[in-house]
């Protein structure tokens, strides 16, 4: 009995998660592309993720590498802070987990900083970042994530706001402490939990 109503539990967030709009959201008719620091030009033969820090291994993988680990599905909305959504995004890539045990990151790290080529960053919880179903997507809706949105990967955390979700990424920098990244420093929340409507500090 304990175990179906845990089931039940669980599918039924993961519902929520999908389809239901977060508290002070709206739903997007179509999807409002940001860049506060430009568009970068990314190539991919020179590109690389780079992952380091509070880590005994820092590593570097580049996009085949990326392709060539397993990946994952995580179907859900998507969430700017600035009040809209798009409710039903399919989004493929690797678990955020799985590059971690790579690095095997040392226990006291605390917060994942990540980095966009261009310079924008946004730090994460590690207990956020490394859910299961928390990814460094490299597709959106069955395609390589198109320029625009972040090509060649961006992170997609369910459960945190849009910010969090750095476009071309290229660093991953694994912390003991807290830092502000560019919106932080402009006032939003250190953590940015949708269903608790973390927006601002
Ligand atoms: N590199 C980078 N990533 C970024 C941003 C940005 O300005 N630069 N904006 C963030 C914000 S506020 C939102 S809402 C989403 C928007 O994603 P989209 O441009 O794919 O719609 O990207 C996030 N990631
Ligand atoms: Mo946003």
């Amino acid at each position: 009995m304990g175990v179906e109503i845990s089931c039940l539990y669980i599918r039924e967030v993961r519902l929520k998660i999908m389809v239901e709009l977060p508290p002070g959201q709206m739903t997007a008719k179509r999807w409002n592309i940001y860049g506060a620091l430009g568009t970068p030009k990314v190539n991919i033969d020179n590109w690389r993720l780079k992952i380091s820090g509070c880590v005994h291994n820092p590593i570097e993988l580049t996009y085949q590498d990326l392709l060539s680990l397993e990946q994952t599905k995580v179907r859900g909305g998507f969430h700017c802070v600035e009040g809209w959504s798009i409710i039903d995004v399919l989004w493929e890539g690797v678990k955020i987990k799985t590059i971690a045990e790579k690095v095997s990151y040392l226990q006291d790290s605390k917060w994942m900083i990540f980095r966009g080529v261009e310079g924008y960053s946004a730090p994460v919880p590690v207990e956020y970042a490394l859910s299961e179903d928390s990814i460094i997507a490299i597709k959106m809706n069955g395609r390589p994530l198109p320029l625009e949105h972040g090509f060649p990967a961006r992170p997609i955390i369910p459960r945190l706001y849009a910010w969090k979700s750095v476009k071309w990424l290229t660093e991953i920098v694994f912390n003991q402490t807290y830092v502000d990244g560019y919106w932080e420093a402009r006032g939003y929340h250190p953590r940015g939990d949708v269903w608790l409507e973390e927006r601002r500090k």
